[in-house]
């Protein structure tokens, strides 16, 4: 995996008046601001060119465009969001209909929704680094077998020089962006963490819900660094966070899925609420692992994650899929 300019993220430190353009645009207009800015927000996306389609999916209906954006580096994710029930009646008296065919009692029509019920969410990642559009590529996979050792030889010096930069992490801990989204915060600095809606959840039905808590300390990367002396917080996340979600979305714990990847992305510990029968991306057993299987392998073994081999994929021109081969590890 290339990481020419991996610390040049979004909303990173040092990145660039596009960014922090976008950003700011991003920002003001969920709190709310003037319409100068909203209308500065409408035309982002008009100086954007496509160099390549990355994947598309037609059952997802979604896209992943990587481009330019004023001569910066950009991925731009299009998706089309479900379809609401609270809306039907809208959508069934402002629509217009065009006739594609009729054959008996059948009969298919393209409807043209009003505009505010036709929305594509979309999410643009500028300036991306070659990791980002290496992360939206779709590509082949391959199984890696870690063990604890290979972990401290092969992992962990990747990944303390090549990992996706998490200050878009510490800005939602710092209240420094995103902060109007936060569902629920115990600021303990210990035991503490944030819950928000993931930004891949568009807010709109819960059918889809997907929030992520972050850990307020910061020296966790992943599973991997978890022991018993953690069991504090993790029970707090679980039990908080699941608490939080009832509260808010009516969602009880038996509807949820509470999970950590490995490997993560955003070396910075994060657990994912997706709701039970929602596919959500990454929630496949080779890289979900369950929080109350994580807590009760560390309550029977306060070192589990530190010696035990963990399985989970990489895409064949990742460079941690390099240094397994090279060590002869796969
Ligand atoms: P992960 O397990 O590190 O990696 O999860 P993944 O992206 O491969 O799943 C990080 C989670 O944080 C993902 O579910 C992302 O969609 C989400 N996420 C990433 N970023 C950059 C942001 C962000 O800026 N804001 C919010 N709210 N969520 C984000």
């Amino acid at each position: 995996m290339a990481d020419t300019g991996s610390k040049r993220e979004a909303g990173g430190a040092g990145s660039d008046e596009l960014s922090q353009r976008v950003k700011r645009v991003k920002t003001d207009s969920e709190n709310g601001a003037g319409d100068v800015k909203e209308h500065e927000s409408e035309k982002i996306l008009s100086e954007f060119t496509t160099t390549s389609v990355l994947s598309d999916s037609a059952r997802e209906k979604n896209i992943f465009i990587h481009g330019k954006l004023a001569d910066q580096e950009a991925v731009v994710i299009l998706e089309k969001t479900p379809i609401r029930e609270d809306t039907l009646a809208e959508l069934f008296s402002g629509s217009k209909l065009k006739l594609e065919m009729r054959n008996d009692i059948y009969s298919t029509y393209w409807l043209q929704a009003p505009p505010q019920l036709n929305d594509i969410k979309t999410t643009v990642v500028c300036p991306a680094t070659e990791k980002h559009v290496k992360k939206y590529q779709r590509q082949e996979s391959f199984l890696v077998e870690e063990t604890g050792k290979d972990y401290q030889s092969i992992t962990l010096p990747y990944i303390q020089k090549q990992s996706f930069s998490v200050q878009w992490v510490h800005n939602i801990l710092e209240k420094k962006a995103e902060a109007d989204r936060i569902v629920y915060e115990d600021p303990d600095p210990a035991v503490g963490f944030v819950l928000l809606p993931d930004f891949k959840w568009d807010q709109k039905q819960v059918d889809n819900l997907y929030l992520i808590a972050i850990a307020h300390q910061r020296d966790i990367k992943s599973l991997r660094d978890l022991t018993s002396e953690h069991l504090p917080l993790l029970q707090n996340i679980f039990h908080k966070g699941k608490e939080a979600i009832l509260q808010r979305y009516n969602l009880p714990a038996s509807k949820l899925r509470v999970y950590l990847h490995y490997q993560p992305s955003y070396y910075h510990l994060h657990v994912h609420f997706t709701k039970l029968g929602y596919e959500a991306p990454g929630c496949g057993v080779e890289r979900a692992h369950l929080l109350a299987d994580v807590i009760q392998n560390l309550q029977s073994d306060a070192q589990f994650y530190k010696t035990r081999t963990l399985y989970f994929p990489l895409r064949a021109d990742d460079g941690l899929l390099s240094k397994f081969k090279e060590a002869g590890r796969l």
